[in-house]
């Protein structure tokens, strides 16, 4: 989108119609933005309509958001310009399944072979603990009750196998290979879950500084399923009530370009039913992860 797109009676009217139904500001600017809408045009046309409409204190609304945002960075992203129905990624063949732009979030199919995802496991098998989360006002890990699933992480390039899917990644998302993390396995048994949350690390909070100086902010995730649950546990995105279905082989990415909740980036493991589920997550760094 181009800073040509103009702002026409309809669109003028329509801004005023959300703000009149109580829609905040920052939702009317993710409905804009998710219709294809140039943010600093967005942004502009809601200053504009919401000062001759609603007087100043709304105004004060979207330009404290507009102030408060953080500035977006450059983000991983495939290779989809005319919509292919595979990519050939470093050496597989991958389906594209879907697509969409806000929040961007792209689903793989057959992203891993069925013995890597069963190599995957069984490496992981004898190292796998209780899943940990980072605590936010040291940095530090702790167990957490939002997380019941058990989990382990590869060190980069630990074995000939993380090097293959790791490279696979690379050349998948168009991003450095030293800007992604260790491969992280997780193994959720009946009843586990992982409640929605966002990836990127809250740059507020006071043990961050420690996180963010491995390389920077995450903007990128890839959670790759190694096996089929029977029931339940898809990748569950609450902000645009869509559900990722877990299929062994297949992978969702998603990625954020602020560490913000305007992108809709909100996920989670949805509870596991029957039968277990195994997924390796892939979070892709601004910079060098070190
Ligand atoms: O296992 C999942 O589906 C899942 C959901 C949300 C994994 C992650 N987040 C993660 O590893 O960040
Ligand atoms: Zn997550």
């Amino acid at each position: 989108m181009s800073a040509s797109q103009t702002v026409t009676p309809e669109l003028r009217q329509w801004i005023v119609e959300q703000a009149q139904a109580g829609c905040r500001p920052e939702d009317v600017l993710a409905s804009m933005r998710a219709s294809g809408w140039d943010e600093v045009v967005a942004l502009g046309a809601l200053g504009q309509v919401l000062e001759a409409f609603l007087g100043a204190q709304a105004v004060q609304q979207a330009a404290t958001l507009a102030a408060t945002l953080p500035p977006a960075v450059r983000v991983p992203e495939p290779a989809l310009a005319g919509s292919p129905s595979q990519l050939r990624v470093h050496d597989r063949e991958v389906r594209v399944l879907l697509t969409l732009q806000n929040p961007r979030v792209v689903v793989f199919g057959g992203f891993l072979s069925d013995d890597e995802c069963d190599d995957l496991v069984a490496a992981a098998a004898p190292r796998m603990v209780r899943s940990e989360t980072v605590v936010n006002e040291t940095g530090g890990n702790e167990v957490n009750a939002a997380r019941t699933s058990d989990g382990m992480f590869f060190g980069r390039g630990e074995s000939a196998l993380c090097q293959r899917i790791e490279a696979r990644i690379a050349a998948l998302l168009n991003w450095p290979l030293v800007n992604g993390e260790g491969l992280q396995v997780l193994h959720y048994r009946p009843g586990a879950e992982y409640k929605p949350h966002h990836d990127y690390f809250d740059p507020a909070q006071p043990g961050m500084a420690a996180v963010l100086k491995r390389g920077g902010q995450r903007v990128g995730t890839l959670v790759m399923y190694l096996n089929t649950p029977l029931q339940g546990g898809g990748t569950v995105f609450p902000d645009v009530q869509l559900e990722v279905a877990p299929i062994k082989g297949n992978a969702v990415f998603f990625s954020y370009e602020r560490a913000h909740a305007s992108t809709r980036t909100l996920h989670g493991g949805a509870p596991v039913i029957a039968g277990d589920k195994w997924v390796a997550t892939k979070w892709l760094r601004e910079g060098e992860f070190i």
